[in-house]
Parts: C-alpha cells; structure tokens; sequence
C-alpha cells in the first residue's frame, strides 16, 4: 500500500529541516518504507480536504489504504510498530522506548516551541525581551537532566529506537538559539542522530523540495 504524506510546498525554514515532515521522512527511511508527498499550502491546510485528515489543519499527514493519521508521535508509533527497526524487541525496553518519544513531544518539545513563539509571534510585544530568560530558562530545566540521564551514552536506552528519533527531532529545534551548545553531550547526541543515513535521507528529501539548489535559506 503506498504511503503519503503531507509537507509544506514552502517550509517557513527555508530547508533546515525544522518542519516536522522531518522526522517523519526519517522514520520511513529508518524502516525502509518508501513513500509519497504531497505538498500543501498554508491555504490549502486550511480547507476541508485537509483538514479531513488534519483537524487543526496542519502537516504532515500520513495516509496508508484506508488509515490516515496526524500527530508525529502517533506516525512514528504506527511506523515502530509495524516494521522492524524503531522498537526494540524486548517488551520492557519498548515501554521505555515509548515513554522517551512521549518524553520528547510531552516534556521537552513545549518550552523549546515556546522560544519560538517568543521570538517570532511575540517579540514585537513591549514585554517580550524581559521573558526571553524565563522561557531560555525553562529549556534549561529540561537539557539539565536529559544531558544527566544521557550521560556518556550513545543514546538514551541502550539501542537507537523512535524514542531517540523524537528526541534528536526536537532538540534540533534548538541549535540556531545556541542552548544546545550548552550541553555538550547533547550536542553530540543530536549529531548523531544527523548522522545516520536515514536521517540523511530524509533530510536531503526535505531540502530538495525547499531549496532546490541544496542550500538551505534563512
Ligand atoms: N503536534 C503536532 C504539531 C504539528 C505542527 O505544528 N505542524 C506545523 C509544521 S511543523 C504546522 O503545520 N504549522 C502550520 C499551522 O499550524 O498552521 C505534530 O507533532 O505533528
């Protein structure tokens, strides 16, 4: 059964992968799915084809026969759960596996969603530059104990699983704001997760559709 999924038809990244058709892309890529996508505007998001898939009326999308899911954590639980790859085989170390994607979209993705919103919905208002620190902080409170938790570690339990795919996904959000160069170890880890040919598929997949000369804007 063909797979589609939905991405921007222009990223507001300009390419740098921050979208999140991204990890998605990945997660295919990792378990070897080939795939479609069918680009969409912002407008066309809005309209009932879409939001008929999406109810908020955003992307990605994933269609599959008759089933059509949104929220990348639930794509990349269905991805996991049907093809090998993404979960390991012992039943405890897949709860684990499931609890560090949850942990990466529940506790660590808001207050980095929330700098964004910050520094690009908000910072025009008078009192934006005074809350900067308080959101930086908060992003702070989570680095500290994953880089804790991650130690010397390759990744965040035993084996590359979607839990890693989750977390290197939003923690990639951050590298413009410079946190994650705070964390070393983190730092790595994310580089890392770049570097595995999966991610490196999916990424360049992305690219040629938002900068088809190879360089991302922005
Ligand atoms: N929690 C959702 C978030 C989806 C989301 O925020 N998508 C963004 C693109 S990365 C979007 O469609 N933004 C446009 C909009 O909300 O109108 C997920 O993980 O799938």
């Amino acid at each position: 059964m063909t797979i589609i999924i939905t991405a921007f038809e222009r990223s507001p990244d300009g390419g740098k992968g921050l979208a999140r058709d991204t990890r998605v892309r990945w997660a295919l890529e990792e378990v070897g799915q080939p795939y479609e996508v069918r680009l969409v505007s912002f407008g066309a998001m809005k309209e009932p084809a879409h939001l008929a898939l999406h109810p908020f009326g955003q992307i990605p999308t994933y269609e599959e026969g008759d089933l059509a899911l949104f929220e990348t954590g639930a794509i990349v639980f269905h991805l996991a759960e049907r093809h090998a790859g993404l979960f390991p085989d012992d039943a405890d170390a897949r709860a684990r596996a499931i609890a560090w994607m949850f942990a990466a979209v529940n506790t660590v993705e808001p207050p980095i969603l929330d700098l964004s919103i910050a520094r690009f919905a908000e910072g025009d208002k008078p009192w934006s530059h005074e809350r900067l620190p308080l959101v930086m902080g908060r992003i702070r409170d989570r680095l500290r104990p994953l880089a804790a938790r991650l130690g010397d570690a390759e990744w965040l339990d035993g084996a590359f699983s979607a839990g890693d795919l989750m977390m290197v996904s939003v923690l990639l959000r951050l590298r413009a704001s410079g946190l994650l160069d705070e964390f070393p170890t983190l730092a790595a880890y994310v580089a890392r997760g770049e570097a595995r040919p999966a991610y490196k598929r999916g990424f360049a997949a992305q690219l040629a559709v938002n900068a088809p000369d190879g360089k991302a804007r922005n």
